[in-house]
């Protein structure tokens, strides 16, 4: 593991003071006021979750050199695929009810160009094989033993995913499960990454081992573009982590991007997008859902519905965890 930044810990900051903010002046002559342009604060990246801080270190080294966006995202997100220790994300997340580990991860760029891979198994970086479909296939999403054989094709080698420490905790869980799903709103964290560059360009990037212990073929929202992640580079961009069912329903992530192209902050929208999540759902229990956006500008935002979701944010000036505005605490 690469050594960590100093770190800061700043709670709830919301993005008033990342960003200066757009002020009215007046003329020489005092009567016309000059609007001057919001300073834009770039390059800047977020992430979901506390595993975000060393994800940002890395895209960091990217866009702190001039990189782009899409780059940044993509190694980001890759050094949480690859530690065995986080059994949400990758190598050692956890596996479905049948003991199998399986991936899905997007990566969308500037240009709406996209590319996804779901319930991929055996490969340590489902990311790069998703950039890989982006790059140099006339398809957005691969799926399965197609995944995989593409994946292999390209030279991506094979590994077993199932740690140890994933494979006692599936089998604990199997004794008191009754082979049933449950839903639990502390068994998934995704990684969401966006990120503006030098040169203004935003790009995303969202993977995960999904809910633990689900059926057998699930898929959850975080390599559906437009649910888990979407970047409209005119506008901003949007990942969604927690129970990916409740964020495809109302295609969350293009849904905060619409309401940031309205006039929204992301912020803002996050928590509009959160609200009709919750109009939508009979029974909130166990339902978190978190959503995260930024902003052509460089401003950021984050919302979920319970208390408990944080994001890690890396700019020139800052490396902070920030915890998320929510709708309420826990039941
Ligand atoms: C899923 N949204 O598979 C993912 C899991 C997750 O934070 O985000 N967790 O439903």
């Amino acid at each position: 593991m690469k050594t960590r930044r100093n770190f800061i810990k700043i709670s709830a900051l919301g993005s008033a003071a990342l960003v200066t903010s757009s002020c009215m002046s007046s003329e020489k002559d005092n009567k016309t006021p000059v609007k001057h342009p919001k300073k834009i604060l770039k390059p800047i990246v977020i992430s979901t979750w506390r595993h975000g801080i060393q994800a940002n270190a890395d895209a960091w080294e990217i866009l702190n050199r001039g990189g782009k966006a899409i780059d940044a995202v993509e190694k980001g997100v890759m050094v949480v695929e690859s530690d065995p220790s986080n059994q949400s994300v990758g190598f050692g997340g956890l596996p479905d009810r049948d003991g199998f580990v399986t991936l899905d991860a997007c990566i969308m760029d500037e240009n709406n160009s996209c590319g996804a891979v779901a319930f991929l198994q055996n490969i340590e970086n489902p990311i790069a094989v998703a950039r890989k479909v982006m790059d140099e296939t006339p398809h957005v999403l691969l799926v399965g033993e197609g995944a995989l054989q593409f994946a292999k094709e390209k030279g991506f080698k094979t590994i077993n995913l199932l740690t140890k420490k994933s494979k006692k905790a599936w089998e604990e869980w199997k004794m008191k499960s009754k082979y049933t799903p449950v839903i639990n709103s502390e068994n998934h964290d995704t990684i969401g990454m966006l990120a503006l560059d030098s040169n203004g360009n935003l790009s995303g990037a969202c993977t995960t081992s999904g809910m633990a212990y689900k059926l057998h073929g699930r898929v959850g929202d975080s390599p559906i573009i437009g649910a888990g992640l979407f970047v409209d580079n005119e506008v901003g961009a949007a990942c969604a982590t927690g129970v990916g069912e409740a964020v495809m329903r109302i295609a969350g992530s293009a849904i905060v991007v619409e309401l940031m192209r309205n006039g929204m902050s992301p912020n803002e929208a996050c928590k509009t997008a959160v609200e009709r999540i919750i109009k939508k759902h009979k029974s909130l229990k166990n339902l978190q859902v978190g959503f995260l956006a930024l902003n052509k500008n460089g401003e950021v935002g984050g919302y979920s519905i319970y208390a408990g979701f944080n994001y890690a944010v890396q700019s020139e000036t800052q490396t902070t965890l920030l915890d998320a505005k929510y709708n309420r605490e826990r039941d």
